[in-house]
């Protein structure tokens, strides 16, 4: 096998993680009086967090790939339990309780084990009908969290994911906890030496599907284990925005990858997008250009940033770097003006990233639930709060030839400003994306994504 020597040394990610251990505590303190606030505001006394049901296909007997709760992951690691809850009541101790069925054709959840069992009181059921006996008695007390669907488990309890109460849980998780910062590293590196690999596979000559494969192997992560499913894009498939086909054969002529791969530590995401050339000056020194505008963006994040005018920016410094590599001509003014930088860049600058890929409670202006629209032609934009720390974002601009939106130019005043023959030298390689994930710190940020890299560095060996 071409990429075995990557593969074989691939790190065991399933052991405890000393570090994650002691942070573990405080991070369930902090969920915890999240959830008092909110509970407070509903005038509730219980939350019950339903992990989620199993999915079955219609007329079939075969289920989806399970997605956990998110509210549940942000309490404890299981990223695969179905049919389990977490009760929680102010003032005790939160109660896990874990569905274990007694089941002879799937494997089941093995038994709860590990640092996070210790905060809990685990209560291990057998059967469905079993879970009832650890809810609270008084349900007109309580508030379920989650998706029971129509043939879900009936726990009797009426108020269903109140709006009031998840608004406050969504602004709060848009903070992480130093126990959550702690997993996002780990989910980087993890990211870093698929992404190594993939690279190698990719100057090997690879199809989409074999640098998939190698990005697989590295990661260690079965399709459904990614976080979200990835882009392995050659050539002019880098122009497609989410791309997720993967072709067997190789193109008879390689040009370029666009590589946005992630993986995940205990339910928590990476999301990292990295552009190679194959060999070409031209598309090589657009990438350099790319990565430095990528790296003055991050410079500019710290704690009162607003990431709405951060977004806006990022255009005029894309508008300079257009002219700058002879694709357009013109000022920025007039290049944002006559949506130039919007055809060549049509998707926000970057999004929140937890326990989900594109974490909730972008566009909260509070926990109040009020919205903060994008900017006016800037509808993609997923996060418009202003930043504070122990925020986790991506940063990642892009730069395509997408023939539909630079076509749109064509008869407007914009088309003047588009150096057609540029244009046409630079579909064949599709595009260039660079994205990195970073915590927002009070003067600056920490880049995970390219301390990842440089602590992986192509030794794949911890
Ligand atoms: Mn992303």
């Amino acid at each position: 096998m071409k990429h075995g020597m990557i593969m074989r040394m691939s790190a065991d990610y399933s052991a405890d993680i000393p570090e994650l251990e002691k942070l573990y505590p405080d991070h369930i303190a902090t969920v915890s009086k999240r959830h008092d606030h909110a509970l407070d505001h509903v005038g509730a006394s219980h939350a019950v967090i339903f992990s989620g049901m199993p999915k079955v296909a219609f007329l079939d007997d075969t289920q989806y790939p399970f997605i956990a709760n998110p509210h549940f992951l942000s309490w404890v690691p299981l990223v695969a339990v179905p049919l389990s809850v977490i009760v929680y009541t102010p003032g005790a101790a939160p109660v896990l309780v874990y569905y274990q069925p007694h089941d002879y054709w799937h494997v089941v959840p093995g038994k709860p084990c590990g640092y996070w069992t210790e905060s809990f009181d685990v209560r291990i059921v057998h059967t469905i009908a079993d879970i009832a006996e650890h809810l609270p008695e008084e349900k007109d007390k309580c508030i379920l969290i989650g998706e029971i669907g129509t043939n879900g488990p009936d726990f009797g309890i009426e108020r269903i994911n109140p709006t009031k109460a998840l608004n406050m849980l969504h602004f709060a998780r848009g903070i992480k906890t130093g126990y959550e910062i702690a997993c996002m590293r780990l989910a980087s590196r993890r990211g870093a030496r698929g992404h190594i690999a993939a690279e190698a596979a990719f100057r090997e000559g690879s199809s989409e599907f074999d640098i998939h494969r190698a990005y697989c192997g590295a990661v260690s992560h079965t399709d459904n284990e990614l976080p979200y499913t990835n882009i392995i894009a050659l050539n002019q498939h880098g122009a497609v925005l989410h791309y997720t086909n993967l072709d067997r054969r190789p193109p008879k002529e390689i040009h370029s990858l666009l590589i946005d791969a992630g993986a995940r530590i205990r339910g928590y995401a990476s999301d990292i997008t990295r552009t190679y050339s194959f060999g070409d000056a031209r598309f090589d020194e657009l990438i350099d250009r790319m990565h430095d505008m990528q790296m003055r963006i991050t410079g500019k994040i710290r704690a009162g940033v607003n990431f709405s005018e951060l977004h806006v920016e990022s255009h005029r410094m894309l508008a300079e770097l257009l002219v700058e590599a002879r694709l357009a001509v013109g000022s920025p003014d007039a290049l944002l003006a006559s949506g130039v930088t919007a055809a060549f860049f049509p998707h926000g600058l970057g999004h929140l990233i937890g326990v989900q890929v594109h974490d909730v409670g972008g566009h909260m202006m509070d926990e109040s639930g009020a919205v903060l629209d994008p900017p006016s032609g800037h509808p993609f934009l997923r996060l418009t709060r202003t930043l504070t720390e122990n925020m986790v974002l991506t940063i990642e601009p892009g730069l395509y030839a997408i023939d539909i939106l630079l076509d749109n130019l064509r008869g407007t005043p914009a088309e003047h400003h588009v150096n057609w023959d540029a244009v046409e030298w630079l579909r064949p390689f599709g595009g260039i994306r660079i994205e990195d994930d970073v915590r927002v710190t009070a003067d600056g940020c920490e880049n995970l994504t390219r301390n990842a890299f440089a602590s992986v560095d192509g030794n794949v060996s911890t």
